[in-house]
Parts: structure tokens; sequence; C-alpha cells
């Protein structure tokens, strides 16, 4: 393919003559004779012209096929120098901020022109990887820091939140692995075990080992680091920590040597394969395969607070990873348990509108709820989901709905904050109320009744925010 450049400065030229070339046959014009003698010294197809005139660019074999790059370095001249490409014939026109401050106003202005122009600015073309190039640096600072403050203890706990999920499991893994330890010298544990099935099946299957311990026996360790969680978490019980790695928010009433949260991160596995990445980590198979199915699992596959850095991290882990394994870990969310409870909520459960509301009385353990309700939400004509069951003498509701509807999260709070604890993203969402607190305020009502009532609510709330347009869709 052809491209001329009509460009004024030389940098830009010599940077252009490197990425274009030998995939394009390029000349470039400019406007200043000494430079052009020294570009042609130097080996480059340059013409001397006036950027302003048709002809330049006729004499230069311009058809509608060539490609067209236009410096712009804010000069008024480049109206003119784009007029004379157009009435040339020129249609692929590429304009290239050089040193432009407001760039999206440049772009706007002159597309009210030039409507089929391409604007790109060398900051945006250039500036994600030189960030990205700076930020690592900046990890690794902080990685080797902690990994010598690591490197003499004889034993080191890496401790979990209760109940691990796939992202804590994965994250001890990885910090093992920065840490340069194995199972004797770095303890993965937790005060609670694994109970979700497909969590289990995760252990079994790529061989991870929880040691199940007392809050005493925190303090046989040499260092003590935390992932996916914060010490607040433990109510206190846990005084001293040296490092913590989340991706929560961050709490406020603990110290700890060293910490790295990242809010806007989809998972703590994301951030440790950035920790991972920038000491250079040899990553096994094992620790792969169990990072981006966290990934995967802590975003939903990019359902849920997923950016950027998720994507980056789960295509640089891919490659490494066994994709097969992963597969069998997500076949064993379905159990014969789990069964019983989507058959329970397809005896007493009600769909209006296309919001499905069940209640499934006791169950013993809490994973049920949001099984079910994940599981229903895959019906064509399903919209929303809500299910509820008991737990404990505590009422757990799980809301889903398809992520472009009506927020989940302001669904439960609206209803149920007040009487218990209520939180969620746009897609899904969680309540739990105190049986009692919820008989004060609903009444002690029958499992039909319950579903009718939390029916009614959900209703009211998306009549409630319909907009317009979509009344008018339905009319
Ligand atoms: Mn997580």
């Amino acid at each position: 393919m052809r491209c001329l450049a009509a460009c004024q400065t030389e940098l830009a030229i010599r940077m252009l003559d490197e990425i274009l070339l030998p995939s394009f046959e390029v000349e470039f014009l400019v406007e200043s004779k000494p430079l052009a003698r020294r570009l042609h010294d130097s080996g480059l197809n340059v013409t001397f012209g006036d950027l302003k005139r048709t002809d330049t660019y006729l004499k230069a074999d311009l058809t509608p096929g060539t490609c067209v790059v236009v410096e712009d370095n804010g000069r008024k001249s480049l109206r003119k120098v784009l007029e004379a490409i157009w009435d040339a014939g020129g249609t692929l026109v590429y304009v290239l901020g050089v040193g432009i401050s407001h760039t999206r106003k440049r772009e706007e202005e002159l597309k009210a022109k030039f409507p089929e122009l391409n604007y790109l600015a060398l900051s945006e073309l250039f500036g994600g990887p030189l960030l990205t190039e700076f930020s690592r640096s900046l990890t690794r600072l902080k990685v080797q820091q902690y990994q010598r403050f690591f490197s003499d203890a004889d034993r080191v706990l890496i401790l979990l939140h209760n109940d691990p999920d796939p992202d804590a499991l994965a994250s001890g893994l990885a910090l093992r692995n920065v840490l340069r330890r194995n199972r004797q010298t770095a303890v993965i544990a937790a005060f609670e075990g694994v109970t979700r099935p497909e969590n289990q099946r995760m252990m079994n299957l790529l061989d991870i080992h929880v040691e199940i311990m007392t809050v005493e026996h925190v303090n046989d360790f040499d260092r003590i680091a935390m992932v996916d969680v914060q010490p607040h978490y433990f109510g206190g019980e846990i005084d001293r920590v040296d490092l913590v790695i989340d991706h929560h928010p961050e709490q406020s009433g603990y110290t700890s040597v060293y910490k790295d949260i990242r809010v806007d991160y989809g998972s703590t596995s994301t951030i440790l394969t950035e920790h991972l990445r920038a000491v250079d980590a040899n990553i096994s198979e094992r620790t792969a395969t169990a990072m981006l199915y966290a990934i995967k699992s802590d975003t939903l596959f990019f359902n849920r607070q997923a950016n950027r850095v998720d994507i980056e991290a789960f295509s640089y882990l891919y490659p490494l990873a066994d994709a097969t394994l992963i597969r069998k870990m997500e076949g064993a969310e379905i159990t014969m348990e789990r069964l019983d409870y989507v058959l329970k909520a397809r005896q007493n459960g009600r769909m209006v509108e296309q919001v499905f509301c069940a209640f499934l009385g006791a169950t013993p353990r809490e994973d049920f709820i949001p099984y079910v309700a994940d599981f229903y939400l895959q019906l064509e004509n399903v919209q929303w989901t809500i299910i509820s069951g008991i737990v404990n003498d505590t009422l757990v509701m799980s809301v889903r709905n398809l992520g472009y509807s009506r927020n989940a999260g302001e669904f439960v709070r609206k209803y149920f904050n007040e009487i218990g604890s209520a939180g969620g993203h746009r897609a899904m969402a969680k309540a739990v109320v105190p049986l009692r607190n919820f008989k004060e305020r609903f009444g002690n009502l029958q499992a039909d009744e319950y579903t009718e009532k939390v029916l009614a609510l959900a209703l009211e709330f998306l009549h409630e925010h319909q907009t317009p347009e979509r009344k008018l869709v339905k009319a």
C-alpha cells in the first residue's frame, strides 16, 4: 500500500518512516527545503513542495487508495492542506496530532468540515504502552520490597477470607509463587473452609490445600499476608499484618507493613498477575489456571466490574493455563442437591412480567440461593430473578437481572437496607435480613404469601423506574 505523509517535524517523519516501512511504500512531502535535503541525505523518500497546493499531491500520484497522513501541529494552514488533499482526490486521510493538547475539540472542529477524516493523537498512540511500562516499574519496586521483607522468615501465613472463593484460592497460590515458597514454608489458610461444590472441585482438580486454623495459631508465623481480604474482616482479632493485597474498598483502622489495594480491579488475581509479570516470575500451569478461573468468576466473565487490566491479565494468563481443567471446574456447578432446589423453585415460583420470584424455604447452605437465581436467569423470557431462602433464622435473598434493565442493588437497598443488610451491583444483589425483622415489617407470611409480597415489591420498583421510552416500546 502507498502512503503519502505530509509532515513538518523531523521527529514525526523519522518515526513514521520507522513504523510504516517495510509494510508501506512511504513518500514524505515537506515544506522546508533544508529539512527535505537532510532527510533525503539519510535515505528517506522525500519531496519538497507547497502542502497547500493541490498539484503537489497530483504530482505525487495521489489516488483514492493512497493513505495520506497529515501532521497537525496546531497551525491554521491545516485546513488548506486538507482541502488541497480532498481536491486532489484523497479519501483515506489520517491527521496525526503532535503536541496538540485539546485533541478531542480539534478533531470535532476538523470533522465538521471533513467528516471522513480520521484523527489520531500521538500522545494517545504512545501513552498507553508508556504508562503500562512505568506502572510496571512501580509495581516491580513494590514487589521487590515485600519479597525482601518476607525472604528471611521461616514460616509465612497467607490468610484468606472464610469460605474462600476462586479469587482467594488463586491469589494464595500466586502470592506463594511471588514469594518463591512452597506449601511447607508458606501456608495458605482460612478460619472457615470452602463449602461451595464448584470451589471444592477447583481445589481438588488443582491440588490446592487450605489449612483450616484458629486465630490463636496466627502468631505461630513469622510473617502474615492477606489476599482478597483486609484485616477488619476478622473483627479486630488480628492486630499484626505484614502484607495486604486486595481489590475490595480500602478499610481504615489497621496497619500493614506493605499493601497493594486496587479497587478498580475486577479481582485480586489481576493485581497478582501484575506482580508476577513485574518480576518476570515463572507462572506454573496450575497457578495460571487457578488465576484465569478466578478472574473469570470474580468478574462473571467480564459482566461485572471488569476493566482493561482484567482483560489484559486474562489474555496474558490464557496461553499458560489449562482450558480443559477450567471447563471441568465450571461443570461442577451442577449437583444433585442444587437441582433439588431448582425443582423446588419451579414448583413454588411465580413469573409475572418476566420477573421470576421463588421462595426455597429453609436451606442448609446459602449457595443454593444464588445458584437458583443464576439458573433461572438463563431462561429466554426471564429478565429478573428474585430467589429467597432461610439460612439459620436469616432470610437471604439473591437478585439477578440482565445487566441492561434496572439496578438490582437499588432494589434490595430500597426495601431491605433498613431491616437488614442489602447491597450489590446493577446486575446482581443480595439482601440478608434477620427473620424477626422481616416479620415485624411485613407480617408473618406463609410461603406463597411471601412470594406474592416480594413479587409485588419488585413490580412496584420496576414500574416506578420505567422510563417513558420503555413504556412506549411496550405500548
Ligand atoms: Mn475477589
